[in-house]
Order: structure tokens, then sequence, then C-alpha cells
């Protein structure tokens, strides 16, 4: 490791090394750094028992490649309130920087991979160190910190500036041909955020090839257009040393210029082979330049990258940390595989280091097998840089908690017919009347904010932006005010950022140090659209509320395009986000109050079912004003509280039979519909009864908290070898075993596992097909889900019998 290393970014201000910075110790640590995270993911593949007959697995390559970008980070620039995304592959390095803070305890070196160890890819929820940002799915661990920092900028117009947090993001070159990146680029809502740091590995190399071509020039325009600031560390010491001599810049130009499948395949040869291959083509300068140097210094030479040099990535982070105005990147050129045998080798992406090689490495660096593991002496100059940083980066503990009470209800108006999605405004607009509740209330959606009903909400809250801004239209119905004060962050068209943006929202207890209810709100078939990125949120722990409307066929005249089917099966089987469908507006509006509770208390809630509630829901809504009348009716008979903790619970029993038609034993049918449908239900019902059949209603409100009941109650049977317990919830709800027709605007198997549950006929009606245009009438009559359909599939469930 060079330890005489000059600055070599192109556009850095000030080369110097400042002078307290030590770069052969930080040098030192690095070795130390890629020792560990090589001997973490060998150990994992070589130490433990493997009978599953595959490889274990881990990217020692993708490591070494960011060891000295991670090491200046950690051992010299970060300070506590630094928040970093890494690189998903790069998973060892951090935890082995991690374990020589103290802040991972050395029994967890071995057991990357293995249950209750390590993972794979950094996780907020699973590992045992402190992860900002979990990574893994390439790309999205790229944009988080930038929402993080737009998050940030939020919470300090709103509640005061915290002490300022930079936020970090470490990424694989390949990472840039996500799409998703860019558009979080673009966003005007990510503009000017300063605090914000990419740093690319720019190792050219993704995991099948060599990246084709050269591409910085297209990914700088790409940056710089973006209003960012584009810093390249690109040549080492050495090299830079050459270019200043006779030929060096021709030398440089034609560095620059090869191609990175032609520099790439250097890196396999040696001697004479690599002196032809490099010269392949080249002007006589270069030539001219290189002809007295022996084969192995031109090696060293032409592989001698910035990335790698502890001087130039410090000034590049001291430049970035100078920009006040936009955000930076630092394209830091590296070697995937720097320091092994593996280096720059096309096929290194998933290639292990074998024994010899590992025993090489760890007496190259003067250790022995006993100590292999051991961490630096703490009277050894590392040893007291590696307290000195680790004090400096102890953290404050933070809370999820939000010390408020939400109300359980907000006694929204429903004298008329009325949409979920319509009361789902007005439940938010009667919240922000509420002086303890108001300042923690943000929304977010990606140009659809007016049409999904958030104008009333706008109207008394603002659009926020980080100064204020003219408003230029004078509408009188949409106030679309910007400024500091804003509630509401508009995004454009991506579902890809509204997800993104929201999970850090839900975040911002953690990284911001601010607890918030944050709402989003998107059309339901778009969920899909972002899906990669919402999974991505729950999996990071994040709280929020998501809106998906308007959902399903109800959306009649909006066509096939626009109508979702699919989306319950996500809200249903995506763990740590409970799917929620009610029809009626009282019940949307005590579930959305309970669920804004849930979120402040900041705990995961364990339902008397067993079900684990972690803090995110999602609520399927339509623009389909249905009469409230039923709803009122149910509340008379069963009493306000203990339908609200009915519904609260996932279903209630809308309509009981005539007591008279029970009695005379006639054949009995049980109506299970959820959401837009329940008007179809309840005249399906109505006619049945008509026929003397006892019809009974539930009106499903959550599918998932049902089904999880269920679940529970059968897991603990199989974990315990005892019988299964019985879910209450579908005791109380379904107390007569009749046959069971389940009604719903969404693939028919959402609800179809009912008739398992309860062990009777089931008959499903949804939409097992894309939709079409037409009015509500039509649609529903096309799939199945029209009164007369309903009926006929109650009388075919009576068959079953
Ligand atoms: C969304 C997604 N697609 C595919 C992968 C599989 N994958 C993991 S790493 C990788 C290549 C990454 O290359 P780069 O970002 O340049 O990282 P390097 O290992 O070169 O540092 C791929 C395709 C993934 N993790 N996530
Ligand atoms: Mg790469």
């Amino acid at each position: 490791m060079a330890v005489t290393d000059t600055v070599s970014t192109e556009s850095a201000t000030d080369s110097s090394t400042p002078e307290d910075v030590d770069v052969a110790l930080l040098d030192e640590i690095a070795a130390r750094v890629l020792w560990l995270a090589v001997r973490i993911v060998d150990s994992a593949n070589h130490d433990r028992e493997n009978a599953d007959g595959i490889k274990v697995g881990g990217h020692q390559a993708s490591s070494a490649s960011l060891v000295t970008a991670m090491t200046a980070l950690w051992f010299r620039h970060l300070t506590a309130h630094d928040k970093v995304a890494v690189k998903p592959h790069a998973s060892p390095v951090f935890h082995a920087i991690q374990y020589l803070l103290g802040g991972l305890d050395s029994s967890y070196l071995t057991t990357l991979r293995a249950r209750g160890g390590l993972q794979s890819y950094p996780s907020r929820t699973k590992d045992p160190d402190e992860v900002d940002f979990s990574t893994g799915s390439v790309g999205l661990g790229v944009a988080s910190p930038l929402f993080a920092d737009a998050v940030r900028r939020y919470v300090d117009a709103h509640f005061g500036a915290r002490p300022r947090s930079r936020f970090i993001a470490l990424v694989g070159d390949a990472e840039l041909d996500e799409g998703n990146i860019w558009e979080a680029v673009f966003d005007a809502a990510t503009a000017g955020l300063s605090d914000t740091m990419w740093i690319v590995d720019f190792n050219r190399q993704s995991l099948d090839r060599v990246v084709p071509g050269v591409r910085i020039g297209q990914w700088r325009g790409l940056f710089e257009s973006a209003g960012w600031h584009v810093v390249e560390v690109k040549y080492g010491a050495r090299l830079q040393a050459a270019f200043g001599r006779r030929g060096g810049s021709a030398l440089r130009d034609w560095m620059d210029a090869m191609p990175n499948e032609h520099y790439q395949s250097l890196f396999g040869l040696g001697g004479s082979e690599l002196r032809g291959r490099f010269l392949e083509g080249a002007p006589d300068d270069v030539r001219e330049l290189v002809r007295l140097l022996p084969d192995d210094e031109l090696s060293t030479l032409v592989t001698d990258l910035g990335g790698h040099s502890m001087t130039a990535m410090l000034a590049a982070y001291d430049e970035c940390d100078r920009v006040v105005d936009r955000p930076s990147v630092v394209f830091a050129y590296t070697v995937k595989g720097w320091g092994l045998p593996i280096a720059g080798n096309p096929r290194n992406h998933s290639a292990l280091l074998t024994t010899q090689q590992v025993d090489e490495l760890r007496s190259g660096i003067g250790l022995s097998r006993e100590g292999e593991w051991d961490s630096f002496d703490a009277e050894s100059a590392p040893g007291r840089l590696c307290a000195e940083r680790a004090a400096i980066l102890r953290r404050e503990p933070r809370s999820p908690r939000l010390d408020i009470s939400v109300p359980s209800e907000t006694r929204v108006r429903v004298a008329k017919p009325l949409s979920t999605q319509e009361a789902f405004g007005r439940v938010l607009v009667e919240l922000s009347r509420l002086e303890r509740v108001a300042p923690y209330l943000v929304t977010t959606a990606p140009d659809v904010a007016t049409s999904t009903n958030l104008a009333g909400f706008i109207n008394r809250m603002g659009v926020f932006a980080p100064d204020v801004r003219r408003a230029w239209s004078e509408d009188p119905v949409l106030r679309w005010a910007e400024g500091p004060r804003g509630h509401h962050l508009e995004l454009g068209i991506s579902e890809m950022n509204l997800f993104l943006l929201l999970g850090q929202l839900g975040l911002a207890w953690d990284l911001s140090a601010q607890p918030l209810l944050a709402v989003g709100t998107v059309y339901d078939p778009f969920v899909c659209r972002g899906l990669d990125a919402f999974i991505y949120a729950v999996y990071s722990g994040s709280r929020f509320v998501i809106a998906g409307t308007p959902a399903g066929v109800t959306l009649a005249p909006e066509g096939g395009a626009h109508q979702s089917t699919i989306t319950p099966s996500i809200g249903l089987e995506l763990p740590g986000v409970t799917a929620i469908e009610p029809a009626y507006a009282t019940a949307l509006d005590w579930l959305l109050c309970d669920a804004f509770g849930r979120i402040a208390s900041g705990e995961s809630t364990v339902e008397e079912s067993g079900v684990v509630d972690t803090g995110a829901y999602y609520f399927r809504l339509t623009t389909r004003p249905i009469e409230q009348g039923p709803f009122a009716a149910a509340a008379e008979r069963i009493g306000a509280a203990e339908l609200r903790r009915q519904v609260l619970r996932g279903g209630y029993r809308l309509v009981e039979p005539e007591p008279t038609a029970v009695a005379e034993g006639a054949p009995a049918i049980t109506l299970v519909g959820t959401g837009a449908v329940l008007p179809e239900v309840l005249t399906a019902a109505a006619e049945l009864a008509d026929e003397g059949v006892v019809t009974h209603v539930v009106d499903v409100t959550s599918a998932d908290r049902l089904y999880r009941a269920w679940q529970h109650g059968l897991r603990v049977g199989i974990r315990t070898a005892s019988p299964p317990r019985r879910s209450t919830a579908l005791a109380e709800l379904f107390p007569h075993r009749t046959p069971v027709v389940t009604v719903h605007d969404g693939a028919s198997h959402t609800l179809s596992w009912i008739g398992s549950a309860l062990g009777v006929p089931c008959v499903s009606v949804g939409v097992d097909e894309f939709g079409q245009t037409g009015s509500i009438g039509d649609l529903y009559e096309l799939h199945d889900l029209s009164a007369g359909s309903v009926v006929n599939a109650a009388l075919a469930a009576l068959s079953l019998t």
C-alpha cells in the first residue's frame, strides 16, 4: 500500500494531505480491514459445517474494492451524526470496521450468512451491529440516503435544525444501471441536498462482465445535468507522477480513452504479455515513456488507481463537504479484488480465495493463525485511533415513539353515500385540525395528490419547499402554497420515489431523530410499479400509511390499465404491512386513527390473536360512493365500541339473518365481502333471504389480520405439536358452519382461504382477468361481482354441501 500518495482527484481543490492525517496508519488499518473482510467470507465457506450441498458464498472481490474508501470514511471522515448506506456486497467490510471500532462482538466474525449471524447484505433489522440503511436489491440503498436527506431537510424546517448529518451511499458502479437511481436524482424533491454524497466504486465490473466501453462521460453528464457536483478520483500517485513526465499527457490520453474491456484484461497478465497488451495500438510517446520501465513496475503503474489512495479519497470527501448547494458524487476508480490474487479478474464477482491464498494473505500482514481475529492492541497506534474514532462515532439512542395521543376516531361526516377515498381525505383534514397531531402529519404522492383526495389536506397544510415560493395560480379549489411550513411533499410520477421517500419518512425517528406520521398515496395498480421499494421500506422497519386508491375494476371507465387486481395479495402476503380494505367511512375512520396511534406508539404490537403488527398500513380504497346506512344499522345492533373492536380485528357481521328464518331450518349461507362490492353483497343477501335462504353477511375490513390470526393458531399447533389453536376472530365471525361465498374486487384467491379455515364449501368470486372500460355495473357483471352473480355463487356453494 502506498504511503506517499498525492491527491489524484481531477477537480479536488485542496490536494495536500491535512497535517493530522497519518496516511500510513490509515493504510495499516485498511490492510487489517481487508484481511478481516476476506476472512469473514472465507470462514463462512470453509470453517463451518455445510450439509446443504450449496455454496455459502460472499463477495471478497466486491469487498476489497471498497476497503480504502470505507476505511477513509470511518477512520477519518464520519461523525456520529452521519448516515451511510453500504454497497450490499461490501457488507463484510462494514462488519470488519464495526468490529475494529468495538461495535460488533468478535463472536459474530465467523457467522456470516449463518442463522442469527451477520446478514449477507447490510440489514437494519437483522444485523447485530448498527446499520443505517438496509441494502441488497441494488439501486434502492443508493437512493435511500438521498431521500433521508430530503426528510432531514423537512424535519429541520419543521422541528428545528438537528446536528448536521451527511447522508452517504457507497455505490457499485453497475448499480447506476438501475433506473430508480435516475428517478431519484432527477426529482425536484431531491434538488439542492448538499449533505448527500455518493461514492461510486468505479471498478468497471458488474456480476457477469466487464462493463462495456467507457461510461464516465455519460455518468458525469447525467449527474451534472441534474445539478450534482461530480468528483473523479481516477489515478493514483504513481500514475500522477508519470503523467508529469515527458510523454505523460499522451499516456493519460491513452488511458482515458482505453475501453474498460481492454484495461481490465491487463489484470490477469504478467511480464511482457501485459506490456504487449497495454501497448496494443498505443502512440509512440506512450511506448517511449514506458520503454525503460521493468515489466513488474509497468504492471504496478498501470493498475495504480485513485480509489485506493487514502489521501485522494479524503481530499474528495473534503471537497464534497465544501459544496453547499447541491449533492455530490465521487467516482472512485478502483480495482475489484484490490490487493487479492483475484484482482481485476473478470470472473471474480463470487470467486473465493483458496485456503492457501488466505494463508498467504494472513502472513503477508504479519498475523498468525492464533491471532487472526484479533483487534489491534489498545496501546498500538492503530488501536488508539480505533478507540478515538469509536468515541467520536458513539451515538445517542433514538426512539420511534411519538408522545401524543391520537384520537380513536375523527367522527367524519357520513350523511350521504361516500367513497372510502373521499372519507380518507376527510379524516386527514380532521386530523390536521388537531393541534397535538397536525405537526407530525406529512403526506407525499407521485403527482396524484389531488386525484387521491389529498387536496383538502394540502389546502390546510401547504406543500413543502425549502423556501417560500410564489403561487402563480389563484385556484379557489386548490391552494398550492409552497414553503418550509408545508406538510405535503410532492414528487414527480415515480412510484419508486414514492415508496423510497415514504420509507425514509417512516424512519425519520431514527435517521433524523423525529418520529412522523407519514402518509403516501398512489393509484392502486401502480403499487406494483414501486413494489420493490415498498418491500424495501417495510424490510427496513419503516412505519407509515400508504393508501392505494382508486383500486380494482370499480374504477370502471378508466379501463384495464388502471384497474388493480393482484394488489390485495401483495398486501396480504407482504410481511411488515397490514393490508386494510374497509367499505364504510366510519370503519375507515377507526382503522386510520388506529393505524396512526400504532405508528405513534413506536411499538410492534402483538394482538390477542398472536398477530404481530409492525407499523406499516396499506389501505386499499375506491372512489365509489356507497350508502352508509347498513354500517349505521350494524353499529346500532352491535354497539359502536364493540363494532370498532371488530372492525379493527379484521371483520364484523354486517347482517344477521332474521331469527324467524333461522328457526325454520332453511338452507344457510354466509356471504363475505370486502370493500366496494358490499352493496352487491347486500342486495344478493336480500334476494337470497327472499328465496328462503338463511343469509349471514360478513364485512371483512382486513383479510390480512384475519388470515394472520388463523395462521398463527395453526403455527402454534405445528410448533408445539399440539392441536391448532382456533382463531377467535374467525369463530366469532362464522359461528354457523354454513357454506361461504367470498366477493372481492380483486383476485378471487385473496379470500378463498376462508373455506379452508372454516372447513366448509367456499365459492370465491373476484377479478381473475384483466379489466376493461365500462360502467361499474358492466364490469361487475363481467367479473361475476353483480348481485345476481353473487346469488348464483351462493346457490353453487349450497350445492356443494
Ligand atoms: C435488483 C438487483 N438485481 C440483481 C442483483 C444481483 N447482483 C448482485 S451484485 C450485481 C452486480 C453488481 O455490480 P456492481 O454494482 O458494479 O458491484 P461490484 O461487485 O462490482 O462492486 C448483481 C447483478 C441484485 N442484487 N439486485
Ligand atoms: Mg462494479
